[in-house]
């Protein structure tokens, strides 16, 4: 018999909450339920477990783990290192996929082939090709110079950046982004990435059996593995997306299911790659659309986003979003979703059959990812609306003739202020001809503040929903550290209302408050989805290119955590942040045994290496003790511990100036 759910342990999300609550009343199940009833793998949760062959599985022991070794012989060393490594390859392949499919689009774009879609950001077009060499103006006869044809310099960029998938040797383009000192460190170790498919398929194949049996040898690809990721297929996703899309900069966006409204058609989107998104808003947005749903009795089409396709458009248009990863079920289970259209990632299997107790239409759209029970309509991205305007048709067939669930919506609403790309933080700091990382360096070096935490990753039912990421990112900006956001993390802070400029005089220390006073922003930046932490790697890169914080990444007072997460796309992030020089700190488990070859090399090993290490704790005031620890660290190393302003030249050195 299933266990009783304690709602008030699984969730401090109010709407969460009060959906789990109609869930018990009506009968169904979530992955909270589910979690409750089934406990996990303690030998697989570990690393412990190797099913790499038919001679096995082979279990170690997570109590002695030398004591035995698999059929093969393979130590647990080996056995952790590979099945870590394999989470890598899994998640680095979901984002370099994603990337190389925004390319695809891009690629169309450019050609004329798709004309709903338009290069929309040429600024960052500009930007991006400049960035990795490819000449953007050209000299004329007469010794001036002229902007090269925008097709052009797009052609040559999407030619140019197809290489972070499938260039055999050499370097992918965006290493030309990384800190010399850094990129220095990585040649000496033999891991600068090569295109994605290259490392993927090396990691996949030294993790077969009887290939790569030394965790120190194993670490060093998924490390070159994880760079081709981050510095990769997830850098092409954000910049293509952002030149087709726009570039974000800050707009209001609300979030929470009060978003939803019952007079009107509710239609989510859920996934992860934008373009399903930008052409379903193209299609809400048609008079005709817009007709059809007023003439079923619908007072409009309400359009709102769920975990990263809806940080995209957050960020991108302030669309509302109504919850991360762990409310994606407790949101169907209002009664008031007419439509769920998903792509891919972070999808449970299970929105199919709740959505059909609530007769919610729930469409799958992307040739990579379908599932049983939901319906098809593929989007070819050649002809978007097509499938959207389809998907907006059964929409309202359901608000008109299948609306017999009890509808209940969560009255709560959040504003929160998003759009905080890499361009748009160099804006608001430096002013549009003055644009730079000056002003942050500054209150790092003078010490209002303290450091940079990036904070990211998904929610996770093992967890209590949203606690952790709220209590770790209220006590880093209680101590003057600044705190930057990606993915499910991102909504579940700005529910709680740190996405305003209001919240830092309510909650960051008073260093940290002032400055965020100063420029008018939040102590907690919504950065975007979980492809966009590239933009955290393009503003560690930056602050080492300001100058005063070291010269490598890993010089700098910065932290990275996942507290709540779940995903192999979080290792695999987790990994390009560690081999880039950010300390990261995980939390909910991790899959290693402490004590053992394999952790030691990665929670202190890694240090020698490359600069920084994996840490863990699951409480989130003890993480955070961990990354300000870390923080002071690097701020001791830089000599500037002390607080003290930048001086400026005054009259008392110009009297010691020797004339
Ligand atoms: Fe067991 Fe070795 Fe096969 Fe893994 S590869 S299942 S450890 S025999
Ligand atoms: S959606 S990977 S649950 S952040 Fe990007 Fe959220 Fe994690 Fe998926």
């Amino acid at each position: 018999m299933a266990k009783e759910l304690n709602i008030q342990e699984a969730t401090i999300c109010p709407s969460t909450a009060q959906m789990l609550e109609k869930a018990t009343k009506d009968g169904v199940e979530t992955a909270f339920h589910r979690a409750n009833d089934m406990k996990p793998c303690p030998i697989g949760m570990e690393g412990a477990c190797c099913k790499n062959c038919s001679m096995g599985p082979c279990r170690m022991s997570t109590k002695s783990p030398y004591d035995k070794v698999g059929v093969c012989g393979a130590t647990y060393d080996t056995i952790a290192s590979r099945n870590f490594a394999r989470m890598v390859a899994g998640g680095a392949a979901a984002h370099t996929d994603h990337g190389m499919a925004m390319l695809d689009i891009f690629k169309e774009v450019v050609k004329g082939n798709i004309p709903d879609y338009k290069i929309k950001d040429i600024d960052k077009l500009k930007y991006v090709a400049e960035s990795i060499g490819i000449p953007v103006y050209i000299e004329k006869d007469d010794g001036t110079t002229q902007l090269r044809d925008v097709k052009d310099i797009a052609l040559d960029l999407a030619e140019e950046l197809e290489k972070t998938y499938t260039q055999v040797e050499g370097e992918i383009p965006f290493t030309k982004r990384v800190p010399p000192k850094t990129l220095e460190k990585w040649r000496e170790l033999g891991i600068v990435p090569r295109g994605a498919m290259r490392e993927i398929m090396e990691l996949m194949h030294r993790t077969h059996m009887g290939v790569d049996q030394e965790y120190n040898n194993m670490t060093l690809h998924f490390m070159r593995t994880a760079l081709s990721d981050g510095w990769g297929g997830s850098m092409v996703a954000t910049e293509v997306s952002d030149i087709l899309f726009g570039t974000p900069k800050a707009v209001r966006g609300e979030v929470d299911m009060g978003c939803l409204d019952e007079k009107q058609v509710n239609i989510i989107i859920h996934g992860h790659e934008p373009n399903l998104f930008e052409s379903m808003i193209e299609g809400v947005n048609d008079p005709k659309n817009i007709e059809k749903a007023k003439s079923a009795g619908a007072e409009g089409i309400n359009l709102v986003g769920m975990c990263c396709s809806g940080t995209e458009v957050l960020m991108r248009h302030g669309i509302p979003h109504v919850g991360n990863f762990m409310s994606t079920e407790a949101v169907i289970v209002t009664g008031a979703i007419d439509a769920m259209a998903v792509d891919v990632q972070c999808i449970k299997q299970a929105l199919a059959n709740l959505s059909s107790c609530y007769g919610t239409k729930f469409f799958t759209t992307n040739r990579r990812a379908k599932i049983e029970g939901a319906t098809h309509i593929e989007l070819d991205e050649h002809n978007p609306r097509e499938c959207v305007d389809k998907i907006i048709d059964m929409a309202i067939d359901r608000f008109k003739n299948n609306r017999k669930a009890k509808i209940e919506i969560p009255q709560n609403r959040h504003m929160s202020i998003p759009g905080f790309s890499h361009e748009f933080i160099n804006y608001m700091l430096g002013g549009r001809f003055r644009a730079s990382y000056v002003p942050l360096n500054d209150n790092i070096i003078n010490g209002r503040i303290r450091g940079v935490a990036g904070v990211v990753g998904c929610t996770n039912p093992r967890v209590k929903h949203d606690w952790v990421h709220l209590e770790l990112v209220k006590e880093l900006i209680k101590n003057n550290v600044l705190v930057v956001q990606t993915g499910c993390s991102a909504i579940s802070l700005a529910k709680y209302g740190l996405m305003t400029p209001e919240a830092a005089a309510k909650y960051a220390g008073p260093g940290l408050a002032e400055v965020c006073e100063t420029i008018g922003t939040p102590p907690v930046l919504n950065v975007g989805s979980c492809v966009d932490n590239s933009r955290i790697l393009i503003a560690c890169a930056e602050m080492v290119k300001t100058g005063g914080l070291g010269d490598k990444i890993s010089d700098l007072p910065v932290a990275g955590a996942a507290p709540e997460w779940m995903s192999e796309k979080a290792i695999s992030i987790g990994q390009y942040f560690v081999a880039s020089g950010v300390y990261t700190v995980f939390g909910v488990n991790f899959p290693t045994i402490e004590g053992t070859k394999f952790h030691d090399l990665l929670f202190k090993g890694l240090d020698d290496l490359v600069g920084a290490t994996w840490d863990f704790a699951k409480d989130p005031y003890e993480m955070a003790q961990k990354m300000i620890a870390h923080i002071d660290k690097k701020r001791e190393a830089l000599g500037i511990q002390e607080k003290k302003e930048r001086k400026l030249f005054d009259m008392e050195d110009r009297r010691k100036l020797a004339v």
